[in-house]
């Protein structure tokens, strides 16, 4: 078993990313089941207060944000890459395009009245208030990543319309003969929309993308052992982060400087610490952590920002 310890709860699509992903690269790891909503009393000790599912942990060191929970798995399995540098700037734009707009689409069908009804979270009152309360939480109360079912369902058939094109070429996957990250975004925003009864025979116009979505399923979810929050944060608490060889800053910051990293669209909770990388790829600050002792939460540059602390 590899020292890797992914936080997810099952319901979770970008938690499904990283499973499938670990399945392609047969990896063998350990896995925890985080509650679904807050509060998360084993997590936020090893992140420092980012709320987003999943992170990756090694050791003392935290992966946030499946865009680069997905490249530290691909360099520790580098067979089969799914970066090829080939497609490096495209695929990286699908990818960004596909866990942002795309998902608001899918979202706009997963949360419609019908799909909703059927959902077993929300058979049960109590429950749904409370699902409901934790996202408005999360979103501080912004309508952003919401889209209207009107607009959400020609979006949605349009775009599997031009996959179905593409899929029924000769080349199996997006990427070509072997799946690119382009592959692993689209999979789980189409999982999340075929997860739901209601709603997969969405699907039954695009025989090509169901040939490719089986393609896709037949990998697994690799090797895997569950533990518990307690013993992923006694890990944390067993190990040292691991030595950052050389910062690098492409931003007027200072190695050391306290600073606030957080995402900018939804689920905005900083994580305040000394900043050790400002990267073109990567963003990296060191915390104290009363319970999980000296931590490094890592964060890809795409997608987050950097706030200084007076
Ligand atoms: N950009 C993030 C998005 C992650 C995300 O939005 N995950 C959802 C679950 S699939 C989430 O965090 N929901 C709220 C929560 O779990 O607290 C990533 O790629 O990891």
């Amino acid at each position: 078993m590899s020292e890797l310890i992914l936080h997810q709860y099952a319901e979770s699509l970008f938690s499904e990313k990283v499973r499938l992903l670990l399945g392609y690269k047969r990896a063998s790891y350990r896995m925890v089941e985080i509650p679904m909503i807050m509060p998360r009393p084993y997590y936020i000790p090893l992140t420092g207060g980012y709320r987003k599912t999943p992170v990756l942990q090694i050791g003392s060191d935290i992966y946030c944000d499946t865009a680069l929970i997905c490249r530290v798995i691909d360099d520790m399995y580098p067979e089969n890459t799914i970066y090829p540098e080939a497609q490096a700037g495209t695929d990286n734009a699908v990818a960004q395009w596909t866990d942002s707009f795309f998902l608001k689409v899918c979202a706009g069908l997963v949360f419609q009245p019908k799909a909703a009804a059927a959902n077993p979270l929300f058979q049960d009152e109590e429950k749904r208030k409370a699902f409901v309360a934790d996202r408005i939480n999360l979103t501080g109360g912004s309508n952003d990543l919401q889209m209207a079912l009107e607009t959400a369902e020609p979006y949605f058939l349009a775009h599997l319309d031009r996959l179905d094109t593409q899929l029924g070429g000769s080349q199996p996957f997006l990427g070509g003969e072997t799946p690119s990250i382009a592959d692993f975004s689209t999979y789980h925003n189409c999982w999340f929309v075929n997860e739901r009864d209601v709603l997969r025979d969405m699907f039954d116009p695009f025989r090509h993308v169901i040939a490719w979505y089986d393609r896709m399923v037949d990998f697994g979810h690799g090797e895997f052992e569950m533990i518990s929050g307690a013993a992923a944060l006694d890990a944390a608490i067993r190990s040292e982060p691991d030595e950052v060889p050389e910062s690098v800053f492409v931003e007027d910051f200072e190695v050391g400087q306290e600073v606030d990293v957080l995402p900018i669209d939804y689920g905005r909770q900083p994580v305040r610490g000394e900043l050790l990388i400002a990267g073109l790829d990567e963003i990296a600050v060191v915390r104290n952590d009363d319970q999980a002792g000296r931590m490094v939460v890592h964060f890809p540059r795409m997608g987050f920002e950097i706030q200084p602390v007076n």
